[in-house]
């Protein structure tokens, strides 16, 4: 029945005030559909949208974002890091259990990692060996190498992975705020 509410208010409306009533500051929700499996989480007004069964490449996972409002996930702080390394612990997916992120290098200067804000990388916590420079997209992967959790990887920005979106929303009012 649950599941069904947050269907409905998906298609209805971008307002998820009533899922953030159940606790302001964070939540855990899953969604299933038809054709994709959605995970949800909220830290410091920032709304994750894990997409587990949406296997694609970066370009239609970034689409699949900005149709959302929001887009890519930027990691730009360890804060948030830590939230998404932490939160795909619990999640799987078929793509190697690895998600596109926001992370991006130029296709000239390969050196140069920026997140889709702009933002230079300053955090990288890139696999060992990695970036290898065999692609100009990054994936978060839930533990690779084993034992160690949440690290970057570079590959084909034409790979098919699952990915995470972020978008804004205030807890105070429920609202998503639409990303620029
Ligand atoms: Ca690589």
């Amino acid at each position: 029945m649950a599941v069904m509410h947050i269907q409905e208010q998906r298609r209805e409306s971008p307002s998820i005030g009533w899922l953030l009533s159940f606790a302001p500051h964070f939540y855990v929700l899953c969604i299933t559909c038809h054709f994709s499996s959605i995970n949800l989480a909220v830290q410091d007004d920032v709304l994750y949208s894990f997409y587990n069964k949406n296997i694609t490449t970066w370009t239609d996972s970034e689409k699949q974002c900005r149709k959302d409002g929001g887009r890519l996930v930027t990691l730009d702080t360890e804060r948030k890091w830590k939230f998404v390394k932490e939160e795909i612990q619990n999640l799987s997916n078929s793509a190697a259990n690895e998600w596109f992120i926001g992370l991006k290098t130029g296709y000239r200067n390969r050196e140069n990692w920026q997140w889709i804000t702009g933002h230079q990388l300053t955090n990288p916590h890139w696999q060992n060996h990695q970036p290898s420079g065999d692609g100009q997209c990054a994936v978060i992967a839930k533990e690779y190498p084993p034992g160690t959790y949440g690290k970057y990887n570079d590959l084909s920005c034409l790979a098919s992975k699952a990915f995470i979106c972020e978008s804004e929303v205030n807890t105070t009012t429920g609202k998503r705020i639409i990303l620029k």
